[in-house]
């Protein structure tokens, strides 16, 4: 009994926690969806019956797409029945669109599906997407399964209201025998400004509830994340990231608290960290959520969080029915910025543990501090 009613309390809190996040988040950095034209691809090119059920059709310059403009092999690209269309992109094959920026100080990011590799082939060509100042490359990981769709969230750059944007999505292949190389393909685009982050109530760490950070694409399985060491060009705001993390939403996961969480794969090598200026010699403490993915898979996972000099592992004893956990960890500040990072740990012998999935969510305080403290 006492168990339930702790977390019915529990669980008040944590809502409470995540409306004033949330709340906070809305209040200084209102994201907007940027209409990008023809971002799904449904539109058919101008010699193409929308209904076409024809396996690949050339862009061979005689027509047109709607929203984009194309230079070599690119192939308009009918899905599986009901799945729409999508644009492969082969032998130096590149599409791009131009938008104009919207206001001033803004963060723009870009969510996108992508598929790459085959069955059928022995080299796989990546993609590069760009846009002024910003070039970020797409390569099949072996984790993943060939030709599967994956999300993609990338930060495409920050500019001037009013300036033109050339957003540009082309093949990248290093052998020459196009025969051989399965192409990617590319469709749903979201775009989504995100204006500087403001430290909300209660919490020292910005972007600590994972809120701000890359659109969902519908029924998503996650938004991957590649890895970004700088925290000002990452698509999580302000935290940079180390090997590929998952980004993913409360309407198709167990989410700790809040709107998002950070999914981190035990087993692979990856983690998140950012950095703030504390005052030097005073205590303070970190605390955090850790939640299992509601996936079934019942075992004790791991997580390594280091705060400036401390560094401790934590963890959770996982029944797989989506259940989550606060922690806290206490440091003294040094000098320097802290640096506050999240890590899987990699299990020396038990293979049973690189299925498990971990989610945070993070928070910092100043210990003695009269703060709302969500996760305790
Ligand atoms: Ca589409």
């Amino acid at each position: 009994m006492k168990d339930g009613r702790d977390s019915g309390y529990k669980k008040g809190l944590w809502f409470l926690g995540a409306w004033c996040l949330v709340l906070g988040a809305w209040q200084w950095a209102l994201p907007i969806s940027l209409e990008l034209g023809n971002p799904d691809f449904e539109l058919p090119p101008s010699n193409l019956p929308g209904n076409s059920t024809a396996p690949i059709e050339l862009l061979n310059g005689n027509n047109t797409i709607p929203g984009w403009t194309y230079e070599g092999t690119v192939q308009y690209v009918p899905l599986a029945a009901g799945g729409g269309h999508a644009i492969r992109l082969g032998q130096d094959g590149k599409i791009n669109q131009t938008f104009i920026a919207n206001g001033d100080s803004m963060s723009y990011l870009l969510t996108f599906a992508l598929s790459l590799g085959g069955q059928n082939c022995s080299v796989n060509a990546s993609l590069v997407v760009s846009a002024p100042d910003s070039s970020s490359v797409f390569s099949w990981k072996q984790r993943y399964e060939k030709g599967t769709w994956e999300s993609y969230g990338l930060y495409l750059g920050s500019w001037g209201d009013g300036e033109s944007i050339n957003l540009v999505f082309q093949s990248q292949a290093t052998e020459t025998d196009s025969n051989s190389i399965c192409w990617p393909l590319v469709d749903s685009l979201l775009l989504k400004t995100i204006g500087p982050l403001t430290q909300t109530r209660g919490n020292l760490l910005l972007n600590g509830g994972f809120e701000s950070g890359p659109d969902f694409l519908d029924d998503s399985k996650g938004t991957l994340l590649d890895p970004e060491p700088s925290v000002a060009r990452s698509a999580l705001q302000l935290w940079s990231v180390m090997g590929t993390v998952k980004y993913i939403d409360s309407k198709n996961y167990f989410v700790p608290q809040g709107n998002a969480a950070i999914e981190i794969v035990s087993g692979v090598s990856a983690g998140i960290q950012t950095a703030k200026t504390l005052t030097e010699g005073s205590e303070y403490s970190l605390k955090f959520m850790l939640g299992d993915a509601n996936d079934s898979c019942m075992s004790n996972f791991v997580v390594g969080v280091q705060a400036g000099s401390v560094a401790q592992n934590f963890s959770l004893q996982s029944n797989g029915t989506g259940s989550s956990r606060g922690f806290s960890m206490v440091f003294k500040a040094e000098s320097a910025p802290t640096l506050i990072s999240f890590q899987s740990y990699i299990p020396s012998q038990s293979k049973d543990e690189l299925k498990l999935r971990l989610q945070l969510n993070a928070k910092l305080s100043a210990r003695n501090c009269s703060v709302l403290h969500a996760a305790e």
